[in-house]
């Protein structure tokens, strides 16, 4: 009897030494967390859940919500704006809609904070579930982007925007939005351009205000400032910029652009920071193709001193540091066969969908697109869904049906940065022939690059992805072996050649060329593998 009470402990004790270790804190995890244009993060935690936020501009639905348990791994649970009503995208040109949003949560709420450039200015939504619903956006008549709200003890309430001379502070009452106070400038950081994406934090009887500086390219940062007064003055941290790869430390690094971030404490009261930054294609040439990505690092915070992020203010793709007890979810599959009544989160319509354009119940087990008069070059609700470019080594594959006989109607795949700035793989009509076009658009620079014939009308249309160029091909499903018909630098798609705000895009699309055109397009699967 003794014995089995010494084995029932012994086991007893192994089960708990086990318990103990998995959820010990772990040690290093691969940055970015969020992979693909995802920028201006914003983060807040409710217990032991983690939500964030990522801008998301022209594309539709709006502003990606991500659950995480561990900081680390995350897993998109929604949007925060869904219907047209909330989010009027029509003919928003390219990179403007939706600027840096913030998440927050107070009193059973959660809030999202942010300004649609193209209609309406600042807003803010509410949510009982951050998946969802979110409510109509409340408007505040405000004029600057990067909005945050900030809840001070007293149940005072102010939004906290950018502006050009510094972050400005204005009361509000949070049931209507009206300003019941006049907006102050309260501090314009050390002096770097574009003084934005603004947070307050109070701790140890101090309000910190964080901010962005030196504009969201190579000489972005983060600075932070403190005060025992709302409306400052501000003194600012010795150690700022307190996040910059704008200097020799961060000359070298595959990541560039860091900054616009935002701050929060988990459970076990280690404080971390989410920003944006970007990964070059190789160090020393200066070109991304992914847009803006969000990024992690563990921030030391102690009582009444200056938080330092990740040591000297530099991370790395590698983090070896200790993490949170990581808590992985599963992955979505990488090939969409199209089986479902619905898209994955991962899929996005360029502005407001004309919704009866797209159908996955019409023919079973496909994605019908049908062409609109709209081409990828137009600033307008392109017939198209897309998912972003998560990785320089990737690829694309799909199935195409299109048996469109006129020459004026196209479908198949694209990579789209902007509208002045896209590869497209497209299988039409010309002549007598059926025909792959490799069509090439790199601002005033249009033309067909290759072609190749196809017999019958089924295609699979392929798209590989590599640091320095896309390789396009195209197999004749009665050949059925891919061929390739020719490669394009990725570096004419990247923010440096196109500008913007956002990532490249894998498209797939439908058009009538301007022409009225009701050619349906069928698409049975998507593929879509990547090589971190
Ligand atoms: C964002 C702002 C910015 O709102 O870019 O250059 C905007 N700075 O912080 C879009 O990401």
């Amino acid at each position: 009897m003794m014995r089995f009470h010494m084995v029932q402990t012994a086991i007893c004790m192994a089960a708990i030494l086990c318990m103990a270790t998995t959820l010990q804190a772990q040690s290093g995890y691969k940055n970015p967390i969020i992979r693909g244009f995802n920028p201006d993060p914003s983060v807040c935690r409710v217990n032991d859940d983690f939500y964030l936020v990522t801008s998301s501009f022209e594309y539709f639905p709006g502003l990606p919500i991500y659950h995480s348990k561990d900081l680390v791994n995350w897993q998109q649970i929604g949007h925060c704006l869904t219907r047209d009503s909330q989010l009027p995208l029509q003919k928003a040109p390219a990179s403007a809609g939706l600027y840096a949003p913030s998440l927050r949560y107070h009193d059973g709420l959660f809030y999202v904070i942010c300004t649609n450039v193209s209609g309406g200015g600042n807003f803010y939504c509410t949510a009982v579930d951050p998946a969802g619903p979110w409510s109509d956006p409340i408007w505040v008549d405000i004029n600057s982007i990067d909005p945050d709200i900030f809840w001070d003890d007293d149940g005072r309430t102010y939004f906290v925007t950018q502006g050009n001379e510094g972050i400005r502070v204005t009361e509000i009452d949070i049931r209507t939005g009206k300003t019941v106070a006049p907006e102050r400038l309260v501090w314009g950081g050390i002096g770097g351009r574009f003084p934005e994406a603004p947070h307050i934090y109070k701790k140890d009887g101090y309000y910190y205000l964080m901010l962005g500086e030196g504009g969201t390219e190579y000489m972005h940062s983060v600075t932070i400032g403190r005060s025992r007064n709302l409306y400052g003055p501000y003194e600012s941290c010795p150690l700022n910029p307190i996040l910059t790869h704008a200097n020799r430390r961060g000359q070298a690094n595959r990541i560039q652009g860091v900054g616009h971030g935002d701050m929060v404490q988990a459970q076990d009261g280690s404080w971390w920071m989410v920003f944006l930054g970007f990964r070059v294609t190789h160090q020393w040439v200066y070109y991304h193709v992914l847009g803006r990505e969000t990024f992690l690092a563990p921030v030391d915070w102690p009582a009444g001193g200056w938080p330092q992020v990740n040591g000297n203010g530099t991370v790395s793709l590698e983090m070896n540091v200790p993490t949170l007890p990581l808590q992985p979810f599963e992955k979505t599959p990488a090939k969409a066969d199209f089986n479902e009544e619905k898209l994955h989160f991962d899929w996005q319509y360029l502005r407001n969908p004309i919704r009866e354009l797209y159908s996955l119940t019409e023919k079973k087990g496909y994605l019908r697109i049908t062409a609109s008069p709209h081409t990828l070059n137009d600033a307008d609700a392109v017939s198209m869904v897309c998912r972003r470019q998560t990785e320089h080594d990737f690829t694309a594959e799909t199935e195409l049906e299109f048996n469109s006989s006129k020459e004026n109607e196209e479908a198949g795949m694209t990579l789209i940065q902007n509208n002045t700035h896209h590869y497209d793989l497209l299988f039409r009509k010309s002549g007598d022939k059926r025909v792959v076009q490799l069509r090439v658009r790199v601002g005033s620079l249009s033309y067909i690059a290759a072609e190749g014939e196809v017999k019958g009308n089924r295609v699979l249309l392929k798209i590989e992805g590599s640091p320095d160029q896309y390789t396009f091909s195209y197999a004749d499903l009665q050949k059925k072996k891919p061929v390739e018909l020719g490669k394009q630098d990725t570096r004419y798609l990247s923010t440096e050649v196109a500008g913007g705000f956002t990532g490249v895009m894998i498209g797939l699309y439908a058009s009538s060329n301007g022409k009225p055109g009701s050619a349906k397009a069928y698409f049975d699967w998507f593929d879509y593998q990547v090589k971190e």
